[in-house]
């Protein structure tokens, strides 16, 4: 049988887009909690790199959370996440890749140097450039209320989690989400009303005290 088998962590924002995804396109599949701290002999052998997420489907191994969420949406048809349309394909891609090498970069850089007062003034101005820069771009993009526009989409998916967790940032690291990003807070205003969003999330207590523990670290 090609049963989906999800290999998640609670708290971990990559398995949380994964999750999204499957439960946008309505498929069937079991969910298995991995404890990262207290690994089960058997996660080695099935983990190529030791992280979650991983996807099991029939006797196929995927993992990354992007291409999990690529291959989800190469195989099922249902419940499109991507534009039909190639250049609007091309565009949703070219965002969800801006999420993981500068949207999230700009936020670790902040929990990195926490303890560098003057790299962090350089660090704020950075995630403010990040911050203004999609807002741009979503805007070139049209109305919304999701990123590309009417439809929510894999992008929408990729931003997600760290647009949940930012309330960390900004009350640990004083991370800033620029008022004026008018088309960023409806977007997220949005988002957070899907069921797919709505049954993955945390509130802030849950993700404070895990955070802490990484401002507490050395
Ligand atoms: N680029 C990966 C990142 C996944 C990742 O870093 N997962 C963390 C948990 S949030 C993990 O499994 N860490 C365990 C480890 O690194 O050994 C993705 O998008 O799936």
């Amino acid at each position: 049988m090609n049963e989906l088998k999800l290999y998640s962590y609670e708290a971990c924002p990559y398995a949380q887009r994964t999750q999204m995804a499957l439960l946008e396109k309505q498929l069937d599949y079991e969910l298995i909690e991995v404890d990262l701290y207290d690994r089960p002999s058997w996660w080695a052998d099935l983990s190529p790199y030791g992280k979650v997420p991983l996807l099991k489907h029939g006797e196929g191994i995927v993992y990354e959370s992007a291409i999990i969420n690529e291959y989800l949406e190469d195989t099922f048809g249902n419940h499109p996440l991507l534009p039909a349309d190639s250049l609007r394909r091309a565009q949703a891609r070219i965002w969800i890749a801006y999420c993981d090498a500068y949207f999230m970069p700009a936020c670790h850089k902040l929990i990195e140097d926490r303890r560098d007062p003057n790299q962090q003034i350089e660090n704020r101005r950075n995630l403010r450039e990040v911050f203004l820069f999609m807002e741009a771009g979503m805007r070139q993009l049209g109305d919304g209320p999701y990123w590309m526009g009417a439809r929510f989409t894999l992008v929408d998916i990729q931003f997600a989690p760290f647009a949940e967790r930012f309330a960390c940032y900004a009350a640990l690291w004083q991370a800033e989400w620029p008022e004026e990003c008018s088309r960023l807070n409806a977007w997220f205003d949005h988002v957070r009303q899907r069921d797919s969003f709505r049954q993955t999330c945390h509130d802030q207590d849950f993700h404070m005290q895990r955070y802490r523990k990484y401002d507490q670290a050395s």
